[in-house]
């Protein structure tokens, strides 16, 4: 397709029929690896384990394992991990060519444990897998693992026998010569019972059957060659215990992951998806292979460390129960044990997988970014509202939309440029007619504190007279296509090519063009934007890259496909850091991810659809990525393709203002849709909304504090928070901020009620609005306005609000707090606060405030949760509000030195809520607030 074709699609042609077209995107038959991966049966598995090979270290197993059927051979290793934990490692022990391991989403080596054999007979061998609690059973013939939790087996590898290792090997008929071993006199002593053993190995491979797809594959006009042949594994998991599977994002479907036994598998691969469609197992931009098991005893995470290809199927209960499953069904009595089969396949690599075993929820948040890494910490302004189109046009309508937000009395932060910005879509440019003078314009948005997010894509335009191209041209940093030549695309400048973001160099080079004097016109209130990073390349097969170009290091695009986005949002981020010579903290909004991309910034889901149901998936789709790290997650509001109707539009800016990133964004061709276009009575209810939104920003900002010290996901499924109510287990309607705030938003058209659910036995809740009190566990249909949020502040938790609108978050850093105090049935509470700047990293030097407030017995405590925290902020305590307290008859300040001060206060009896006026205390303070 030509760029006028591909513009025409891309424009004119969204809004008759907006739904993907499939025929773009590859089926799992129409994946040749996943095809004959998907083709085993689960039973007697093809491995043997000799454990007669076994090596034990201190912290790792290593045994051979031979496969029945070509007699070759592969290593595998088991590492003890420290904090319950253990790594498989399956590889070729003699590959042809070394294997793709995945770099720099680990952010270390993971803490050894001990092992220890424990056991042993002619077929088992059973370890201890650091500590007593977890006990790991390899068994030899047919190879499979078990790992038991005392007398509960937990999970099961290969126990229906899928694993399948397919190995490098050349081709029979054309290279013969190849496998020819060197002259032995030019060899060095080894080489040659190396490559006579290699020779050995690739003969064996020959006698497995040949299939189509093996050599070369051809989807579509597109041909991928591969030059060694197949190379894809498999591998399942078996969890007897779990009904509940969540996770491996990105896809447009419910939290619960549905079993695949009917459809297709979940599909990883980073995909431009035009005008996706919901519910279904296929890939989308972004991609994240951790899976989650829940039940309420424990939770268990499988972390499938590959970034090529990856499929992955998920059945349940199905005839291939292990006999260990049937074990701990006789164990534990009952009926019919629920067991979920997870089936993982990837294309190529190695299997490195990670099994966290809980037991609790935040085990396994703790247990993953042990390994990942936690979600950075959003520059404050970054969780205030991001006003975005698909363009502001020129200086001039920047201007006049920054003006209407004051106008109308609207906060927000920043305001967003698209493609349309640079010269010719030359990003680091600015177009000379439409933005003669940047500078200017960022510098009258920082006079009034806001900022600005400009994109930069990675295609790089062909074009000689771009500096940015030549440079990268004559350093040889594009990636490269299978002939050696710089890879071309065509993408939106029209003819381009795309820097290898997986050479370190390369990306070293790129961070240095944010650099002030690089990058002309940008200044510190510019921040970035990277977009189409998948990458998608709009003549290339899937809209992506060939998986045959070549990477770095040899390594082709099959290797490497999935790293690609994290890899360009890291040396953005690290741009932005270096810019600031180090000191301040950047924002980067991408839309292609892997697993660790948390460490670098913000995601977005891509081009949604001004439609109820994507409004409604927006939740289902953040929950997925914060059960993965990536907490800074947000879909755009409004809805991309198509126009919201205003009712949409005003209940996504109210659903949108309780996710994590909060956006509105639009199609360059739909009608403009700023708030204060849609008439008084929506520009009322958006104004609602922001008040809202700002208000809650100390709140978020210390949840996601939280995220960063504890890897805890800041918007999080009910489960988590509720982990042995099983009802909440598939509920993705509702969800929790943090463990003090349960929203349910409206995404019905019309509707004039929700049914909410409020989870927890013991528990209550209180409408944020009215305080009207709910017990827990209970669901209830609430009628619902238009200007209706339902949201409920949980009994026991402390929420700090700042409740005075100001223009933008950076004018609200100073202003004084309001403590919402909701009490429990035992009428205590227990609530956190962090500040610091906001927008350095100087908090790494301690230069931060980590309050504490604790109620109970009438007593309301502020104490440090760090001592190390320094930092001073003029902010003060403007007002505590208790909600489900009784009347007092007295309201005192106490401070450590000793000093009683009464206080004024209110109680509205009808409410059950105290408000205490005026504490006046530094919000940094010890103090204590006694009501009597
Ligand atoms: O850069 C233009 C758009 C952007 O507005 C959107 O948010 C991205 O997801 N971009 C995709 C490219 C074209 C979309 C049809």
């Amino acid at each position: 397709m030509g760029l006028l074709g591909v513009a025409l699609l891309f424009s004119t042609c969204i809004f008759p029929a907006l739904s993907v077209d499939r025929s773009n995107f590859k089926t799992c038959d129409q994946s040749s690896f996943c095809k004959r991966q998907r083709k085993l049966e689960p039973g007697y598995s093809q491995y043997r384990a000799l454990l007669g090979s076994a090596k034990l270290t201190a912290d790792k197993l290593e045994i051979q394992l031979i496969d029945d059927k070509n007699q070759l051979s592969l290593l595998l290793e088991v590492f003890g991990l420290d904090g319950n934990m253990t790594r498989i490692k399956i590889n070729e022990i003699n590959p042809l060519k070394p294997r793709y391991e995945v770099p720099d989403v680990l952010v270390g080596t993971p803490p050894p444990a001990n092992l220890q054999v424990t056991g042993q007979d002619e077929n088992t061998l059973e370890l201890s897998l650091g500590g007593a609690e977890h006990k790991l059973l390899v068994t030899g013939s047919p190879f499979r693992l078990d790992i038991l939790s005392g007398r509960d087996l937990v999970l099961s590898v290969n126990s229906r026998g899928l694993l399948h290792f397919e190995h490098l090997r050349e081709r029979k008929d054309t290279d013969s010569e190849k496998t020819v071993p060197p002259e032995s006199d030019d060899s060095v002593p080894g080489e040659e019972d190396e490559a006579a053993a290699k020779e050995e190995e690739s003969k064996k491979v020959e006698e497995d059957e040949e299939q189509p797809g093996m050599w070369d594959e051809t989807f579509k006009t597109h041909t991928d060659t591969k030059p060694n042949g197949p190379s894809s594994l498999g591998l399942d998991f078996s969890l007897p215990g779990f009904e509940h599977v969540y996770g491996i994002p990105e896809h447009a479907d419910n939290l619960r992951l549905r079993t695949t036994e009917s459809t297709d598998p979940y599909r990883l691969y980073n995909l431009d998806v035009f005008q996706y469609e919901l519910y279904n197992t296929m890939a989308l931009y972004g991609s994240v292979p951790l899976l989650l098991a829940h039940n309420v005893h424990r939770t268990l995470g499988i972390f499938w460390l590959n970034a090529a290809e990856t499929w992955v199927d998920i059945s349940s209960n199905t005839a291939g129960k292990t006999l260990l499953g049937k074990m701990f069904q006789y164990i534990h009595g009952g009926g019919e044990t629920p067991q979920t089969d997870v089936h993982w396949m990837s294309e190529s690599g190695i299997i490195d997988v990670f099994l966290l075993l809980g037991p609790k929820p935040n085990d396994i948040f703790k247990q993953y970014a042990s390994l990942t890494g936690t979600q950075s910490l959003p520059p404050y302004f970054s969780l205030g509202y991001h006003q975005c189109r698909w363009n502001y046009n020129d200086e001039e309508d920047v201007r006049n939309v920054d003006a209407g937000f004051d106008e109308h009395d609207l906060p927000y932060d920043v305001i967003w440029l698209d493609i349309e910005h640079a010269d010719g879509k030359r990003y680091f440019t600015w177009d000379p007619h439409k933005f003669p003078t940047p500078k200017d314009m960022l510098g009258k948005l920082k006079d009034k504190r806001r900022k600005m997010v400009a994109i930069v894509d990675p295609h790089i335009k062909i074009d000689s007279d771009y500096r940015i191209h030549n440079e990268i041209r004559s350093r040889g940093f594009y990636v490269k296509n299978k002939n050696g030549g710089d890879y071309e695309g065509w993408c939106w400048p029209g003819s381009a090519a795309y820097p290898d973001f997986t050479d370190p160099e390369m990306r070293a080079w790129w961070s240095s063009m944010f650099s002030y004097d690089q990058y002309e016109g940008s200044v510190d209130n510019l921040f970035v934007w990277n977009d189409m990073n998948e990458p998608s390349v709009f003549n290339g097969p899937e809209v992506t890259m060939h998986k045959d170009a070549v990477h770095w290091g040899g390594w082709e695009h099959r290797d490497v496909h999935n790293l690609y986005g994290l890899y360009v949002q890291k040396a953005t981020a690290e741009g932005l850091i270096q810019r600031s010579g180090g000191k301040e903290r950047p924002f980067v909004l991408t839309r292609a991810f892997f697993a660790g991309s948390q460490r670098y910034g913000a995601v977005w889901t891509g081009d949604n659809a001004a439609e109820w149901d994507h409004l409604k998936i927006s939740v289902p789709m953040c929950l997925s990525l914060g059960l993965v790290a990536i907490s800074f997650c947000g879909a755009d509001v409004g809805g991309f393709f198509k126009n919201p109707e205003p009712e949409l539009l005003v209940r996504w800016y109210q659903a949108g203002a309780y996710q994590p990133f909060f956006r509105a964004h639009a199609h360059l061709d739909t009608p403009r849709r700023e708030p204060w276009l849609h008439g008084d009575v929506n520009l009322k209810l958006i104004h609602e909304v922001l008040q809202q939104r700002y208000a809650l920003l100390p709140f978020w900002y210390t949840e996601f504090y939280r995220a960063l010290r504890e890897g805890e996901p800041v918007m999080r499924p009910l489960w988590v928070e509720f982990p042995t109510d099983v009802s909440t287990f598939a509920m993705d309607d509702q969800y929790m901020i943090g463990s003090a705030l349960l929203v349910h938003p409206v995404t019905e058209a019309n509707a004039r009620g929700v049914q909410i659910y409020l989870p927890g036995v013991g528990e209550v809740f209180y409408d944020v609005r009215s305080y009207q009190r709910y017990n827990a566990p209970q669901s209830f249909y609430l009628p619902v306005t238009s200007s209706s949020i339902p949201v409920y502040h949980r009994g026991g938790t402390i929420i700090p609000r700042k409740n005075r609108p100001r223009r933008s978050s950076d004018c609200m850093h100073d202003d004084p707090f309001t403590l919402y105090v909701a009490l429990n049935l035992q009428g205590e509470a227990r609530g956190e606060l962090f500040i610091d700047d906001g927008h350095s990293f100087n908090y790494e030097q301690n230069e931060f405030v980590y309050r504490e407030f604790n109620y109970s017995r009438g007593q309301l405590e502020s104490s440090s949760l760090d001592p190390r925290g320094k930092f001073d902020t003029p902010s003060w305590l403007e007002r505590v509000i208790i909600i489900g307290a009784s009347r007092p008859t007295s309201v005192t300040l106490s401070l450590p030195g000793g000093s009683v001060t009464p206080l004024e206060f209110e109680y509205d009896s009808r409410t059950s809520v105290i408000t205490v006026r005026k504490p006046g205390v530094n919000i940094a303070s010890d103090f204590t607030i006694s009501l009597r």
